[in-house]
C-alpha cells in the first residue's frame, strides 16, 4: 500500500481537522448507533487503545479467544471517523461489526458526535489524560504516523497545542466539552489515564460497575494481566505493528506509557508559559488532572 500524503489541517466548523477525518462526514453523521453500542470517546493519546482493549477483553476475552489472536484491535474497535484512501472507512467497519455490544472509538469533540448515540442512549466511556503528557505523546505520534500532519519541532508543536491547532482541535475545549456532558448524561463514564496507571484493577472494577458486568476473579485477573503496558507492547494485535501508515522505527505506538514523561520534554520556561496559559483556559476546579502520580 502506498503511504497516504501527510495532510494539512484546516478549520472545520471551528475545529482544526484534516481530510482523513472529515472526508466521510455525511456518512459519519448518519451513523446508526444502537442502544447497546459502547462509544470510547477521547482526545488523541489519552489511553484510547488501552481502554479499548480492556473493554474488548471484558466482553469477548473468554468467549472468543481466536478473535484476540487474529484480528487487530483497531478492527475489533473501529475508529468511526477515519477515512484514508484504499482502506475501509471506520464507519463501514463499525457497520460491519457482528459483536454485541459493538465497541466504537472516536476522537470527535462533543459537538460532532453523531446524534444517534444520544438518541439511542448508548453508553460512552470517556478517557482523558493530562495536557502535558498528551502533548508529548501526540508529538511523537505525529513523527511516526503519516496520517498526521508533520509535527515540526517540539517547541512549535507545543505552541500549536496551546493554540488548539491540533487535529481534533483544542485539548482544553475537548476535555471540558465531554466533562460538561457527563453532568447531564448518566450513561457517560469518565476515566483519567493517571488513575488507570495508579490503580488499574480499581478502575476496571469501576468500569465494570458502570457497564453492569460482574467478571469472575479469574477473568478480571486475565484482563489485568493482558492490558499491562508490556504485554500490549509485545502483542502484535495491540501494538499497531500491522498498520502500514505508522513507522514504529521512528517512534513506537506503545512508546512509554507513563505519567510525567513531559518532564523529559518541557524546558523550565516552556513549563512556566504552559502553566500560565493553562490557568486561563482551565477554570473549572472540578475537572482536575494530575501531571504526576
Ligand atoms: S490514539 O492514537 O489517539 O488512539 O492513542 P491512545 O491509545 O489514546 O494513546 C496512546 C498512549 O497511551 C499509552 N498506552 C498505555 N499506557 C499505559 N499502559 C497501557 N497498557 C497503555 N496502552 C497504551 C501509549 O503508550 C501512548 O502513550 P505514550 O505516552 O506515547 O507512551
Amino acid at each position: 500500500m502506498e503511504l497516504p500524503p501527510r495532510p494539512t489541517p484546516f478549520d472545520f466548523h471551528g475545529v482544526s481537522m484534516t481530510k482523513y477525518f472529515t472526508d466521510n462526514w455525511d456518512n459519519i453523521q448518519d451513523f446508526k448507533a444502537r442502544p447497546d453500542d459502547i462509544l470510547i470517546a477521547t482526545y488523541p493519546k489519552a489511553g484510547t487503545t488501552w481502554v479499548s482493549y480492556i473493554l474488548d477483553l471484558l466482553y469477548f476475552g473468554h468467549t472468543c479467544p481466536d478473535r484476540l489472536s487474529s484480528i487487530p484491535l483497531h478492527e475489533r474497535v473501529p475508529f468511526l471517523e477515519i477515512s484514508v484512501p484504499s482502506l475501509p472507512t471506520g464507519k463501514d467497519l463499525a457497520d460491519q461489526l457482528s459483536t454485541t455490544p459493538r465497541l466504537i472509538k472516536t476522537h470527535l469533540p462533543i459537538q460532532f458526535v453523531p446524534r444517534s448515540f444520544w438518541e439511542q442512549s448508548s453508553r460512552i466511556v470517556c478517557v482523558a489524560r493530562n495536557a502535558k503528557d498528551t502533548a508529548v505523546s501526540y508529538f511523537h505520534f505525529g513523527r511516526m504516523n503519516h496520517v498526521q500532519p508533520e509535527p515540526g519541532d517540539w517547541s512549535s508543536f507545543l505552541q500549536k497545542f496551546m493554540d488548539g491547532k491540533m487535529v481534533f482541535g483544542s485539548w482544553y475545549d475537548h476535555v471540558n466539552g465531554w466533562w460538561k456532558r457527563k453532568q447531564t448524561y448518566p450513561k457517560l463514564h469518565y476515566i483519567f489515564y493517571e488513575d488507570l496507571i495508579e490503580d488499574t484493577g480499581g478502575e476496571i472494577d469501576r468500569l465494570c460497575s458502570f457497564l453492569g458486568l460482574s467478571p469472575s476473579a479469574e477473568e478480571k485477573e486475565k484482563v489485568s494481566a493482558g492490558v499491562t503496558f508490556d504485554s500490549m507492547k509485545r502483542n502484535q494485535m495491540t501494538n499497531f505493528s500491522t498498520v502500514k501508515m505508522m513507522d514504529l522505527t521512528v517512534s513506537p505506538f506503545m512508546r512509554k506509557g507513563k505519567v510525567g514523561d513531559w518532564k523529559n520534554h518541557f524546558t523550565v520556561s516552556q513549563n512556566e508559559h504552559f502553566d500560565e496559559d493553562y490557568k486561563q483556559k482551565m477554570k473549572n476546579p472540578a475537572l482536575h488532572f494530575r501531571t504526576e502520580v
